[in-house]
């Protein structure tokens, strides 16, 4: 059996599966806010952060990780393990002193990780993907380098304020007494990792590509960008390497505390996205994955390190080899649930037989559908914009207006999507709004492509544990068949009669867009 973790934003989950069955052998939780109260996160984050920052307590993912193995052992068997693999939430960063290894080593199974460990950090809290104080810092960065253009060429991404080589400027800049005697610095998923592993080990090449450090061509350490991020940064961080090298067996702490087994062993944690990517079962080029969430996001598999030349898209290195994008949209569930608001409607309007209604107008009224600040593409947006019939833009008809938002969304991944020059094949989808056949619907129709939802939910933990069985020797393909199946009948064909109409609203859409960004 193989056991896959995601530690991310809200949680930390648990995926067992056995290969040999094709089946989840046993699933498990643990909710931040909920179940760990007393570090006041109720969304898994320190409310409240001045100028931008958003902060996590990493003791409170250590403690985590003690619930989830005392729910894993009283739920299943794990001495059955045989290896674990990993994802967590990118970005985010860990700072230890030079103790950590040690305390790894003598780590007591009768008191908790966090309070054997929390003596080797050096900052009390780490900095997560939702934090935007680093602005000054990109800029500084940007500029030694020659621009942001010279960032992404290097990293695969512009130098972005959630990346990790910004964080550590600005810890550098504001603490550089503990900056200073830093000995490690870990991502969230090297350093989850590094616990279950007890010592510190690699960062893999898919998170490692979300700091702004990792040069993509030669996936290993930029020396200039790492100059230009903070100094003596190269001996503080872990080599990057591949999710799937085995680094040995896993802590004694947990065969003696959770009654794993002595020979079960750990290959290391990569990003959640990249890990998604693989419980999506679409590591190879042609699949593309859109997650309908509060944000939307869309990653597809890529053979080669192409950036993005607006700098929205980010490159990370696929879990399978090669490389993937992964493109944010702030304006997701955000903007459909303004609009369902806004109109005095339920979500039943945005479903198949609402949409139908309206399917004579498809392509004809337009909407740049931001109800706020985007960030693909970076516009301070105050509202939607609309272009099209009277009836539509005088908002005296919710379908219309429906119609035109979610088409809007999907020619805005569409035209931000081009420059990855990925034909998409195939697209599952997943999040939330994924469900809404309606939605599903125009996606197909939008991109021209066949849509698929999966059965499982946890498609980054799903994604680990396959890692995990593909670090012990079994082919991720074969894999990939027997876990991410599609649902049964969920499948959405596209309209091909609709090609020419979209190919002809994608043009309007960007036309309008550039006159409002400018
Ligand atoms: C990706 C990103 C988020 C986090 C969420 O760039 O910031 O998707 O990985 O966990």
């Amino acid at each position: 059996m193989f056991l896959g973790f995601d530690s991310s934003t809200q949680s930390l989950t648990a995926v067992l599966i056995d290969p040999a069955t094709g089946e989840i052998a046993c699933q498990q939780s643990v909710n931040f806010g909920a179940e760990l109260p007393q570090y006041g996160s109720p969304s898994g984050f320190i409310p409240g952060g001045l100028s931008g920052e958003v902060h996590a307590d990493p003791r409170m993912w250590l403690d985590a990780l003690d619930l989830l193995f005392a729910k894993l052992c009283k739920a299943t068997d794990l001495s059955k393990v045989e290896m674990i693999a990993g994802s967590g939430q990118q970005h985010g960063s860990v700072y230890l002193d030079e103790t950590f290894n040690e305390r790894l080593a003598m780590l007591d199974v009768t008191p908790g990780l966090a309070g054997q460990l929390a003596p080797s950090l050096t900052r009390a809290t780490s900095p997560i993907w939702m934090d935007t104080s680093t602005g000054k810092e990109c800029a500084e960065i940007a500029a030694v380098l020659g621009g942001p253009g010279e960032v992404c060429r290097r990293s695969g991404s512009v130098a972005i304020e959630r990346f990790t080589g910004p964080q550590i400027r600005r810890f550098f800049k504001q603490s550089p007494a503990d900056y200073k005697r830093t000995r490690h610095i870990h991502l969230v998923s090297s350093f989850m990792a590094s616990v279950l592993c007890g010592k510190s080990v690699s960062v893999d090449f898919g998170d490692a590509a979300g700091m702004n450090l990792l040069n993509l061509a030669a996936l290993t350490w930029d020396a200039n960008l790492l100059e230009a991020t903070a100094p003596g940064l190269l001996e503080k961080l872990p080599m990057p390497a591949s999710v799937t090298t085995v680094q040995g067996l896993v802590s004694p702490y947990f065969v003696k505390k959770y009654g794993l087994s002595a020979g079960c062993r750990c290959a290391l944690f990569t990003g959640d996205n990249p890990a998604s990517l693989v419980g999506m079962g679409a590591t190879a080029p042609g699949n593309i994955v859109i997650s309908l969430g509060t944000s939307d996001t869309f990653f597809a598999a890529m053979p080669a390190p192409i950036t993005d030349p607006n700098g929205f898209g980010h490159v990370f290195g696929n879990p399978a080899g090669g490389f993937m994008s992964l493109i944010c949209f702030r304006n997701g569930s955000l903007a459909r649930e303004a609009l369902r608001d806004r109109l005095g409607v339920d979500w039943s309007a945005f479903d198949c037989a609402a949409l139908e209604e309206t399917r004579e107008t498809a392509g004809k009224n337009l909407m740049l559908p931001f109800f706020g600040p985007e960030i693909t593409p970076r516009h301070d947006f105050s509202g939607p914009v609309m272009e099209g019939s009277a009836e539509f833009t005088g908002g005296e008809h919710p379908g219309l207006q429906i119609r035109a938002l979610l088409e809007g969304q999907f020619l805005n991944m569409r035209r931000h999507s081009e420059w990855m020059a990925v034909k998409p094949e195939r697209i599952r989808l997943t999040g939330g709004a994924s469900k809404n056949d309606g939605i599903g619907q125009l996606v197909a129709d939008v991109f021209q492509a066949p849509v698929e939802r999966l059965e499982i939910g946890n498609s980054a933990a799903l994604g680990a544990a396959l890692l995990a069985a593909a670090a012990a020797g079994e082919p991720l393909d074969s894999l990939q068949t027997s876990f991410c199946r599609p649902e049964t009948g969920s499948g959405l064909m596209p309209d091909r009669s609709l090609a020419p109409v979209y190919e002809e609203a994608a043009r309007k859409f960007g036309a309008l867009l550039e006159k409002a960004v400018g």
